[in-house]
Protein backbone atom coordinates (compact mmCIF):
# COMPACT_ATOMS: atom_id res chain seq x y z
CA UNK A 1 0.00 0.00 0.00
CA UNK A 2 3.16 2.06 -0.57
CA UNK A 3 3.22 3.43 -3.85
CA UNK A 4 3.90 7.26 -3.24
CA UNK A 5 4.58 8.27 -6.98
CA UNK A 6 1.09 7.15 -7.66
CA UNK A 7 -0.27 9.93 -5.62
CA UNK A 8 1.37 12.79 -7.44
CA UNK A 9 -1.61 14.09 -8.94
CA UNK A 10 -1.06 14.82 -12.72
CA UNK A 11 2.69 14.99 -12.52
CA UNK A 12 5.60 12.75 -12.15
CA UNK A 13 7.61 13.68 -9.11
CA UNK A 14 10.45 15.24 -10.28
CA UNK A 15 13.95 15.19 -8.66
CA UNK A 16 13.92 18.26 -7.06
CA UNK A 17 10.62 17.22 -5.08
CA UNK A 18 12.71 14.03 -3.65
CA UNK A 19 14.91 14.35 -0.46
CA UNK A 20 16.71 11.18 -0.65
CA UNK A 21 16.12 9.44 2.93
CA UNK A 22 19.80 9.72 3.76
CA UNK A 23 19.70 13.40 3.65
CA UNK A 24 16.45 13.50 5.28
CA UNK A 25 17.53 11.57 8.19
CA UNK A 26 20.99 12.97 8.84
CA UNK A 27 19.62 16.61 8.62
CA UNK A 28 16.45 15.69 11.17
CA UNK A 29 19.80 14.17 13.34
CA UNK A 30 21.45 17.46 12.83
CA UNK A 31 18.03 19.45 13.55
CA UNK A 32 17.76 17.07 17.02
CA UNK A 33 21.39 17.92 18.00
CA UNK A 34 20.61 21.44 17.75
CA UNK A 35 17.18 21.13 19.70
CA UNK A 36 18.81 19.11 22.35
CA UNK A 37 22.19 20.96 22.56
CA UNK A 38 19.72 24.47 22.78
CA UNK A 39 21.72 25.90 20.21
CA UNK A 40 18.98 26.36 17.89
CA UNK A 41 19.76 29.25 15.98
CA UNK A 42 16.65 29.83 14.19
CA UNK A 43 18.79 30.62 11.05
CA UNK A 44 19.68 26.87 10.24
CA UNK A 45 16.16 25.66 11.28
CA UNK A 46 14.74 27.90 8.86
CA UNK A 47 17.45 26.53 6.53
CA UNK A 48 16.88 22.93 7.19
CA UNK A 49 13.24 23.34 6.77
CA UNK A 50 12.77 25.74 3.78
CA UNK A 51 14.30 22.49 1.75
CA UNK A 52 11.51 20.43 2.38
CA UNK A 53 8.73 23.03 1.64
CA UNK A 54 8.36 22.80 -1.95
CA UNK A 55 7.04 18.92 -2.04
CA UNK A 56 4.92 16.74 -2.45
CA UNK A 57 3.20 13.36 -1.29
CA UNK A 58 5.12 10.44 -0.28
CA UNK A 59 8.28 13.28 0.35
CA UNK A 60 9.76 12.94 3.36
CA UNK A 61 9.23 16.10 6.00
CA UNK A 62 12.08 17.37 8.62
CA UNK A 63 10.42 17.88 12.03
CA UNK A 64 12.34 17.86 15.34
CA UNK A 65 10.63 15.52 17.83
CA UNK A 66 8.62 18.02 21.01
CA UNK A 67 9.60 15.24 23.99
CA UNK A 68 6.26 16.73 25.73
CA UNK A 69 4.48 14.37 23.35
CA UNK A 70 5.83 11.20 23.13
CA UNK A 71 4.51 7.66 23.71
CA UNK A 72 5.25 4.51 25.74
CA UNK A 73 2.69 2.62 23.51
CA UNK A 74 3.76 1.13 20.64
CA UNK A 75 3.42 2.96 16.87
CA UNK A 76 0.96 2.11 14.85
CA UNK A 77 2.71 0.22 11.78
CA UNK A 78 2.45 2.89 8.68
CA UNK A 79 1.03 -0.01 6.84
CA UNK A 80 -2.05 -0.09 9.17
CA UNK A 81 -1.98 3.69 9.56
CA UNK A 82 -2.41 4.22 5.81
CA UNK A 83 -4.90 1.48 4.96
CA UNK A 84 -7.62 1.57 7.56
CA UNK A 85 -9.69 4.57 7.65
CA UNK A 86 -12.46 6.63 7.74
CA UNK A 87 -12.13 9.40 5.23
CA UNK A 88 -16.10 9.41 3.45
CA UNK A 89 -15.12 11.68 1.12
CA UNK A 90 -13.31 9.10 -0.84
CA UNK A 91 -15.97 6.08 0.69
CA UNK A 92 -17.07 4.29 3.66
CA UNK A 93 -15.30 1.38 3.70
CA UNK A 94 -12.24 1.02 5.78
CA UNK A 95 -10.22 0.25 2.82
CA UNK A 96 -11.81 2.66 0.36
CA UNK A 97 -9.43 5.69 1.16
CA UNK A 98 -5.91 4.15 0.41
CA UNK A 99 -7.41 2.73 -2.89
CA UNK A 100 -8.96 5.87 -4.02
CA UNK A 101 -7.79 8.89 -2.57
CA UNK A 102 -4.93 9.05 -4.93
CA UNK A 103 -7.19 11.71 -7.14
CA UNK A 104 -6.95 14.29 -4.33
CA UNK A 105 -4.39 16.95 -5.84
CA UNK A 106 -3.28 18.36 -3.01
CA UNK A 107 -1.26 20.75 -4.78
CA UNK A 108 -2.20 24.29 -5.25
CA UNK A 109 -3.47 24.25 -1.87
CA UNK A 110 -5.08 26.91 0.11
CA UNK A 111 -6.72 27.65 3.46
CA UNK A 112 -8.54 30.64 3.96
CA UNK A 113 -8.98 31.99 7.72
CA UNK A 114 -11.91 34.20 7.88
CA UNK A 115 -14.79 35.11 10.07
CA UNK A 116 -14.27 36.93 13.62
CA UNK A 117 -10.67 37.70 12.88
CA UNK A 118 -8.92 41.42 12.56
CA UNK A 119 -6.69 39.95 9.85
CA UNK A 120 -8.38 37.16 7.49
CA UNK A 121 -5.62 35.32 5.52
CA UNK A 122 -5.52 32.77 2.51
CA UNK A 123 -2.74 30.98 2.81
CA UNK A 124 -1.10 28.09 0.84
CA UNK A 125 0.48 24.95 1.87
CA UNK A 126 4.38 26.33 1.82
CA UNK A 127 3.37 28.85 3.85
CA UNK A 128 1.58 26.86 6.39
CA UNK A 129 4.15 24.79 6.26
CA UNK A 130 6.58 28.07 7.33
CA UNK A 131 4.23 29.19 9.94
CA UNK A 132 6.12 27.78 12.82
CA UNK A 133 8.52 24.89 13.33
CA UNK A 134 7.49 21.79 12.57
CA UNK A 135 7.50 18.90 15.87
CA UNK A 136 6.96 15.37 15.66
CA UNK A 137 4.02 14.38 18.26
CA UNK A 138 3.58 10.97 19.41
CA UNK A 139 -0.79 10.83 19.67
CA UNK A 140 -3.24 8.15 20.51
CA UNK A 141 -6.36 8.48 18.65
CA UNK A 142 -9.18 6.88 18.90
CA UNK A 143 -12.27 6.84 16.35
CA UNK A 144 -16.10 6.60 17.63
CA UNK A 145 -16.19 3.47 16.53
CA UNK A 146 -13.98 1.43 19.15
CA UNK A 147 -10.24 1.35 17.66
CA UNK A 148 -7.34 3.50 18.27
CA UNK A 149 -3.87 3.98 16.71
CA UNK A 150 -0.70 5.65 17.87
CA UNK A 151 0.40 8.12 14.96
CA UNK A 152 3.94 10.06 15.04
CA UNK A 153 2.45 13.33 13.58
CA UNK A 154 4.11 16.32 12.05
CA UNK A 155 2.53 19.74 12.34
CA UNK A 156 2.53 22.42 15.17
CA UNK A 157 0.07 23.88 17.84
CA UNK A 158 -3.19 25.47 15.69
CA UNK A 159 -3.04 28.38 18.08
CA UNK A 160 -0.20 29.35 16.17
CA UNK A 161 -1.88 30.35 13.26
CA UNK A 162 -5.37 31.30 15.32
CA UNK A 163 -3.07 34.19 16.72
CA UNK A 164 -1.68 35.58 13.78
CA UNK A 165 -5.37 36.18 12.16
CA UNK A 166 -5.91 38.18 15.60
CA UNK A 167 -9.19 36.45 16.69
CA UNK A 168 -12.09 39.78 17.94
CA UNK A 169 -13.45 39.95 20.92
CA UNK A 170 -16.36 37.52 19.35
CA UNK A 171 -14.61 34.63 18.07
CA UNK A 172 -15.95 31.96 20.72
CA UNK A 173 -15.92 29.03 18.33
CA UNK A 174 -13.49 27.66 15.38
CA UNK A 175 -15.20 25.74 12.14
CA UNK A 176 -13.37 23.68 10.11
CA UNK A 177 -14.31 22.74 6.30
CA UNK A 178 -13.54 20.39 4.58
CA UNK A 179 -12.49 20.24 0.73
CA UNK A 180 -15.76 18.35 -1.37
CA UNK A 181 -15.35 18.27 -4.70
CA UNK A 182 -17.27 15.68 -6.41
CA UNK A 183 -14.65 15.53 -9.27
CA UNK A 184 -11.75 14.06 -6.82
CA UNK A 185 -13.74 12.84 -4.39
CA UNK A 186 -15.61 9.81 -5.47
CA UNK A 187 -17.67 9.49 -1.74
CA UNK A 188 -19.31 13.12 -1.97
CA UNK A 189 -21.47 12.38 -4.88
CA UNK A 190 -23.04 10.18 -1.81
CA UNK A 191 -25.51 11.35 0.81
CA UNK A 192 -23.67 9.67 3.46
CA UNK A 193 -23.11 12.87 4.88
CA UNK A 194 -23.73 16.26 5.00
CA UNK A 195 -20.91 17.72 2.22
CA UNK A 196 -18.82 20.06 2.85
CA UNK A 197 -17.35 17.59 6.00
CA UNK A 198 -17.36 20.24 8.98
CA UNK A 199 -16.40 20.19 12.23
CA UNK A 200 -15.94 22.61 15.55
CA UNK A 201 -14.68 23.58 18.02
CA UNK A 202 -14.81 25.88 21.30
CA UNK A 203 -12.61 28.57 21.03
CA UNK A 204 -10.30 27.69 24.08
CA UNK A 205 -10.37 23.83 22.68
CA UNK A 206 -8.71 25.03 19.42
CA UNK A 207 -6.05 27.48 21.42
CA UNK A 208 -5.21 24.28 23.67
CA UNK A 209 -1.57 23.80 22.57
CA UNK A 210 -2.49 20.01 22.15
CA UNK A 211 -4.64 20.72 18.94
CA UNK A 212 -2.40 20.28 16.52
CA UNK A 213 -2.67 21.73 12.59
CA UNK A 214 -1.15 18.41 10.79
CA UNK A 215 0.97 18.88 8.13
CA UNK A 216 2.45 14.86 7.93
CA UNK A 217 2.72 11.38 9.55
CA UNK A 218 6.07 8.99 10.38
CA UNK A 219 8.31 11.67 8.79
CA UNK A 220 6.55 12.48 5.83
CA UNK A 221 4.17 14.79 4.69
CA UNK A 222 0.25 13.79 5.01
CA UNK A 223 -0.61 10.33 2.76
CA UNK A 224 -3.73 11.46 1.27
CA UNK A 225 -6.00 9.12 2.94
CA UNK A 226 -4.72 10.88 6.17
CA UNK A 227 -6.16 14.01 4.95
CA UNK A 228 -3.47 15.76 2.91
CA UNK A 229 -2.44 18.43 2.73
CA UNK A 230 -3.43 19.65 6.45
CA UNK A 231 -5.91 18.65 8.47
CA UNK A 232 -6.72 19.16 12.46
CA UNK A 233 -5.22 16.05 15.08
CA UNK A 234 -7.42 16.52 18.62
CA UNK A 235 -6.27 13.42 20.66
CA UNK A 236 -8.52 13.81 23.57
CA UNK A 237 -11.59 13.71 21.28
CA UNK A 238 -13.36 10.86 19.09
CA UNK A 239 -11.22 11.07 15.66
CA UNK A 240 -14.18 12.52 13.91
CA UNK A 241 -13.22 15.88 15.23
CA UNK A 242 -10.09 16.05 13.10
CA UNK A 243 -11.23 17.15 9.94
CA UNK A 244 -9.30 16.07 7.26
CA UNK A 245 -7.75 18.23 3.50
CA UNK A 246 -9.28 21.42 5.22
CA UNK A 247 -9.84 24.21 2.87
CA UNK A 248 -11.48 27.09 5.29
CA UNK A 249 -10.76 27.89 8.75
CA UNK A 250 -13.75 29.72 10.48
CA UNK A 251 -14.50 31.75 13.60
CA UNK A 252 -17.96 32.00 14.30
CA UNK A 253 -19.79 33.69 17.49
CA UNK A 254 -22.11 31.08 17.62
CA UNK A 255 -21.68 26.95 17.56
CA UNK A 256 -21.27 25.67 14.17
CA UNK A 257 -23.01 22.31 12.97
CA UNK A 258 -20.72 19.62 12.43
CA UNK A 259 -21.48 16.98 9.96
CA UNK A 260 -22.10 14.00 12.15
CA UNK A 261 -23.72 15.71 14.66
CA UNK A 262 -26.49 16.70 11.41
CA UNK A 263 -26.53 13.12 10.21
CA UNK A 264 -27.09 11.54 13.89
CA UNK A 265 -27.68 14.18 16.52
CA UNK A 266 -28.62 11.35 19.72
CA UNK A 267 -25.45 9.70 18.62
CA UNK A 268 -22.69 12.67 17.73
CA UNK A 269 -22.57 15.48 20.25
CA UNK A 270 -20.73 19.11 19.36
CA UNK A 271 -17.72 18.07 22.37
CA UNK A 272 -17.47 14.34 21.51
CA UNK A 273 -14.84 14.29 24.36
CA UNK A 274 -13.63 10.27 24.54
CA UNK A 275 -15.25 9.21 27.80
CA UNK A 276 -15.69 5.91 28.84
CA UNK A 277 -18.66 6.66 31.01
CA UNK A 278 -20.99 7.73 27.94
CA UNK A 279 -21.91 5.09 25.80
CA UNK A 280 -22.80 5.53 22.37
CA UNK A 281 -26.27 4.89 22.14
CA UNK A 282 -25.41 1.12 20.12
CA UNK A 283 -22.24 0.43 21.83
CA UNK A 284 -19.96 0.83 24.95
CA UNK A 285 -17.16 3.27 24.42
CA UNK A 286 -15.60 1.73 27.95
CA UNK A 287 -12.73 -0.35 25.21
CA UNK A 288 -11.27 -0.38 22.37
CA UNK A 289 -9.20 -2.20 19.89
CA UNK A 290 -5.92 -0.76 19.03
CA UNK A 291 -4.87 -1.47 15.41
CA UNK A 292 -2.34 -4.20 14.79
CA UNK A 293 -3.24 -5.77 18.03
CA UNK A 294 -5.86 -7.61 17.33
CA UNK A 295 -5.54 -11.41 17.15
CA UNK A 296 -7.63 -13.66 18.38
CA UNK A 297 -6.75 -13.72 21.77
CA UNK A 298 -5.91 -10.03 22.33
CA UNK A 299 -7.72 -8.15 25.23
CA UNK A 300 -8.99 -5.17 24.43
CA UNK A 301 -7.30 -1.74 25.97
CA UNK A 302 -9.68 -0.18 28.41
CA UNK A 303 -10.73 3.68 27.60
CA UNK A 304 -9.32 6.68 29.16
CA UNK A 305 -11.11 9.61 29.93
CA UNK A 306 -10.10 12.22 27.75
CA UNK A 307 -8.19 9.07 25.80
CA UNK A 308 -5.88 9.84 28.71
CA UNK A 309 -5.37 13.37 28.11
CA UNK A 310 -6.11 14.71 31.39
CA UNK A 311 -4.50 17.76 31.09
CA UNK A 312 -7.46 19.15 29.09
CA UNK A 313 -9.76 18.57 31.85
CA UNK A 314 -10.01 22.13 33.29
CA UNK A 315 -11.45 23.05 29.61
CA UNK A 316 -14.68 21.56 31.42
CA UNK A 317 -14.40 21.93 34.65
CA UNK A 318 -18.52 22.63 35.91
CA UNK A 319 -19.52 21.30 32.68
CA UNK A 320 -21.93 18.04 32.96
CA UNK A 321 -20.30 15.96 30.41
CA UNK A 322 -23.10 13.52 30.18
CA UNK A 323 -25.38 16.24 29.05
CA UNK A 324 -22.38 17.71 26.84
CA UNK A 325 -21.38 14.89 25.14
N1 LIG B 1 -13.05 15.34 5.94
C1 LIG B 1 -13.11 14.27 6.73
N2 LIG B 1 -12.39 14.24 7.86
C2 LIG B 1 -12.43 13.14 8.67
C3 LIG B 1 -13.28 12.04 8.37
C4 LIG B 1 -14.03 12.11 7.15
O1 LIG B 1 -14.79 11.19 6.80
N3 LIG B 1 -13.91 13.23 6.36
N4 LIG B 1 -13.34 10.96 9.23
C5 LIG B 1 -12.96 11.21 10.62
C6 LIG B 1 -12.87 10.00 11.44
S1 LIG B 1 -14.33 9.24 11.85
C7 LIG B 1 -11.68 9.54 11.93
S2 LIG B 1 -11.64 8.22 13.02
C8 LIG B 1 -10.40 10.14 11.52
C9 LIG B 1 -9.49 9.06 10.96
O2 LIG B 1 -8.22 9.57 10.68
P1 LIG B 1 -7.08 8.61 10.09
O3 LIG B 1 -7.68 7.90 8.90
O4 LIG B 1 -5.95 9.48 9.72
O5 LIG B 1 -6.74 7.62 11.17
O6 LIG B 1 -10.55 11.16 10.52
C10 LIG B 1 -11.67 12.02 10.74
N5 LIG B 1 -11.66 13.12 9.80
MO1 LIG C 1 -13.93 7.86 13.57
Amino acid sequence: MRAPFQKFGDHPPVASEITPREMFESRRDFIRQMALGSIASAGLLEMAQREVFAQNAGAKLAAVSNPSYISLDKKTAYKDATSYNNFYEFGTDKSDPAETASSLKTRPWTVTIEGEVKKPITLDIDSLLKLAPLEERVYRLRCVEGWSMVIPWIGYSLSNLLKKVEPTGNARYVEFISLADKRQMPGVNRPVLQWPYTEGLRMDEAMHPLTLLTLGMYGEVLPNQNGAPVRLTVPWKYGFKSAKSIVKIRLTKDQPRTSWNVSAPDEYGFYSNVNPDVDHPRWSQGSERRIGEDGFLTRKRKTLMFNGYSEVASLYSGMDLKKFY
